[in-house]
């Protein structure tokens, strides 16, 4: 028996929200994005590194799915995936992504191909996905609430970006737009799961644990990012000046 009492829902969601401390929203990459500091190239890689993020949460919510035996927590957790898959015959999150990646000056094929993807990116990308297939379901889907801020960061790029980046075609922004209202409604179903799941002093402190977990995926993220972008030291910069995949072997 736990020595301390558990959180009230009012406390422990406190406790949550008080984690928005360490959002990526405060990261330097993401601090000079909003102040119109970033260059092309970081924007550039922002958007490529970030393609590979938005194919992976399809994945993720695949995953929770496939281990919630409750079907009324299934029928409302689809919902995400058609956000971003898109329903049959529709656009979703990922096309409205590539159309971002074309108002940034990318080819649609090169983020495709994820041959931009930096290892770093990759790495934190896959521990996401990794940790929704083998944790409980209702860890995983707690582990989402990283968008209680996510509303506060798109609005930052559709009211800075315009202004600082006239490059880029406004039709990109269609994105951010469509997750202030997805964001919202996400984060209420994930919200409910995770103050009904939680109800020790340790379950409390496990939860608050996984949100510092999926917020150390979203900040490493873009610290892959600094280096290359920002720091100009990208993967092997030390052997080769050439970018670094695999490529398939010339025969
Ligand atoms: O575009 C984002 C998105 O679709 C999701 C899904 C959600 C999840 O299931 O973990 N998190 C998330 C996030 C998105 N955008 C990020 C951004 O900064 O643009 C924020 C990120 C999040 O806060 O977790």
């Amino acid at each position: 028996m736990s020595e301390h009492p558990a959180l009230s829902p009012a406390e422990f969601e406190r406790a949550l929200r008080a984690k928005g401390a360490y959002y990526h929203i405060h990261h330097p990459f993401h601090v000079a994005m909003y102040e119109g500091r970033a260059s092309r190239e970081q924007i550039q890689g922002w958007v490529a590194n970030r393609f590979y993020y938005q194919v992976n949460i399809p994945l993720k919510d695949a995953a929770i799915m496939a281990n919630c035996p409750d079907r009324n927590v299934r029928r409302e957790w689809i919902q995400r995936m058609i956000d971003h898959d898109g329903a049959p015959g529709e656009d979703g999150g990922i096309e409205a992504w590539l159309r971002l990646g074309e108002a940034v000056g990318l080819d649609p094929e090169q983020l495709r191909s994820q041959e931009l993807v930096l290892p770093g990116v990759r790495f934190a990308v896959d521990a996401y996905v990794n940790f929704a297939r083998r944790a409980s379901w209702q860890e995983a889907a707690s582990s989402s609430l990283t968008e209680m801020f996510a509303p506060l960061i798109h609005q930052s790029r559709l009211d800075s970006w315009p202004q600082h980046y006239p490059w880029i075609d406004p039709s990109g922004y269609e994105y951010f737009r469509s997750r202030l209202s997805q964001a919202r409604r996400d984060v209420e179903h994930g919200l409910a799961i995770t103050l009904e799941h939680y109800t020790t002093f340790e379950g409390q402190q496990r939860m608050l644990e996984i949100l510092q977990f999926k917020l150390d995926i979203l900040w490493s993220m873009l610290d892959a990012m600094s280096m290359a972008y920002e720091l100009h030291r990208p993967p092997y910069h030390s052997v080769t000046d050439q970018r670094v995949w695999h490529r398939g072997i010339e025969l």
